[in-house]
């Protein structure tokens, strides 16, 4: 199996979910900041253009992180990466696909491809307000699904490293406030040797603790 990954981009959960699962994997770098997404072979190989992308053993690549992410953890069922009853995983899903779509999305895309979003370079500031304000909702609501639980789903999942990705971005590249129990989440994610290890991978070690 091969991901195709960007350092510090969203791909960084799948690396975690690699990692935790602890078979063996490669990496191919798809630097994102040079354009490398658009440029040959990865062109072809996926044109969406964007990471993350899993090419797997058959030679078939899947595209989408939360499908990947699914996949990743139905298919490795010892690592325990999803609830065991249909309504935990109905719940994970909807608490990826929020995370996501929602938040990663509309929110920190809106920050950091501003100009995707408005014709107009005088409208920026509102347009990077307005992504704030995107993540800084989705941060509460997610706050309050976590409550006072170690991880999002009470077990750790896949959705904490979905979660981790987002909080390590509000902190690190937004310096955004983040409500307590996500601050928490966030130094217990940091302290999971699979997190570390992804980081380390990624140059991003020791980043992003309060
Ligand atoms: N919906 C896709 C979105 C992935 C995505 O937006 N990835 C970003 C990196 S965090 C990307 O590749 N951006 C490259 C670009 O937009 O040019 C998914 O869930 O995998």
């Amino acid at each position: 199996m091969k991901l195709f990954y960007s350092p510090n981009s969203c791909a960084l959960a799948i690396h975690i979910i690699l990692e935790e699962i602890g078979k063996p994997y490669e990496l191919d770098l798809v630097n994102l900041r040079e354009g490398a997404q658009y440029k040959q072979p990865y062109a072809t190989l996926n044109p969406k253009a964007k990471v993350p992308a899993l090419l797997r053993d058959d030679g078939t690549l899947l595209t989408e992180l939360p499908a990947i992410a699914w996949y990743l953890a139905r298919t490795n069922p010892a690592a325990g990466l999803l609830p065991e009853s249909i309504e935990g995983e109905a719940r994970l899903l909807e608490l990826v696909d929020y995370m996501v779509a929602t938040v990663h999305m509309r929110g920190f895309t809106r920050i950091f491809r501003t100009a995707a979003f408005t014709p107009t370079t005088a409208d920026e500031p509102a347009v990077q307000q307005t992504g704030k304000d995107i993540v800084k909702d989705g941060l509460k609501l997610l706050s309050q699904s976590l409550g006072a639980k170690a991880y999002l789903l009470g077990d750790y999942s896949i959705a904490d490293a979905v979660l981790f990705y987002l909080e390590y971005w509000a902190v690190t590249r937004v310096q955004l406030h983040v409500p307590e129990n996500i601050a928490g989440h966030l130094a217990r994610m940091h302290a999971r040797p699979a997190v570390q290890r992804a980081l380390a991978a990624e140059g991003l070690a020791a980043e992003g603790l309060a």
